[in-house]
């Protein structure tokens, strides 16, 4: 007979084995969109301790859907060696560029992701970052239903070497870390610069470029990386997000190489 107790008693105390060892770590990453998801994983492969925090129930971000709900992604050229290293079907060439399933593509990054040590916590919204010494030392963290709900309770705080905002087109932890500490980014204006409307040859490539270091310990990538320095939207081909995961996991590494 099932015992439903020790269903719960299970359930409970493994996750809370997970949760107790992502709370000092070497890189949260905010948000498990592709270009997250990649940086993720290059991480882990260089041996570094990542947790993902994802506020929605289902990672992969804005990847499942395609173009306008048809569940076809689009990659050019430079993008297929990585879509290949997390074990996509990518179609054979069409006039210039190659296609792959996006539900088997976001099955395949998240799968790969977790499988090569990242820990993926999923309903936790990062509502802020730790701010010391003028460098960011870690993020804050609420269950998302608790602030859906708008229930006043008290988050928590995770130590972390450094931190990566891959929220999407809000980029909404360098939106909130400005608003907060009025502290300037390394961009152009110091400030936060705004994603342009669609360019999909331009913002492909900035997607890419944008992929830095904005503040102390504090990265950005995808199209969070074209929010704060101000570069267009691409629409649904997704090769500089795998491009701008793999450059930032990089930076990342390297910065972390020097301390
Ligand atoms: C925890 C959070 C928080 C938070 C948000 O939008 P994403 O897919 O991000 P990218 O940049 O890897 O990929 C962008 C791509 O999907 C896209 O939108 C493209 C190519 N658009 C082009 C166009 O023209 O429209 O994923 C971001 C993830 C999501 O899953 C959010 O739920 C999550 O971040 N998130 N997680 N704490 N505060 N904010």
């Amino acid at each position: 007979m099932v015992k439903d107790h020790i269903v719960s008693k299970l359930i409970f105390e493994e996750f809370s084995k997970k949760f107790s060892n992502a709370l000092s770590i070497d890189v949260s990453v905010v948000g498990a969109g592709p270009s997250g998801l990649v940086a993720s994983y290059y991480l882990a492969k260089s041996g570094f301790d990542v947790v993902i925090f994802e506020s929605k129930l289902s990672p992969g971000g804005g990847m499942w859907g395609g173009g306008m709900m048809f569940n076809e992604i689009v990659l050019q050229e430079e993008a297929v060696e990585i879509a290949k290293e997390f074990g996509i079907s990518v179609n054979s060439k069409k006039n210039g560029y190659y296609t792959a399933d996006s539900i088997e593509s976001t099955s395949a990054l998240i799968y790969k992701c977790k499988k090569s040590g990242v820990q993926i916590f999923n309903l936790i919204k990062v509502e802020d970052v730790i701010l010391k010494d003028n460098s960011v030392q870690g993020i804050v963290i609420n269950w998302s239903p608790i602030l859906k709900l708008g229930l006043h309770v008290d988050p928590l705080g995770v130590k972390s070497r450094a931190v990566l905002d891959s929220t999407g087109h809000p980029a909404e932890l360098t939106n909130t870390l400005v608003e907060k500490s009025g502290i300037r980014l390394n961009t152009n204006t110091g400030k936060f610069e705004g994603e342009k409307p669609m360019n999909a040859h331009l913002g492909e490539i900035q997607t890419v470029k944008n992929t830095k270091e904005i503040y102390n310990n504090f990265f950005v990538s995808g199209m969070a990386a074209n929010g704060v320095f101000g570069g267009f939207r691409m629409g649904p081909i997704f090769g500089g997000m795998l491009l701008s995961g793999k450059k930032v996991a990089y930076l990342i590494k390297e910065a972390l190489s020097k301390e």
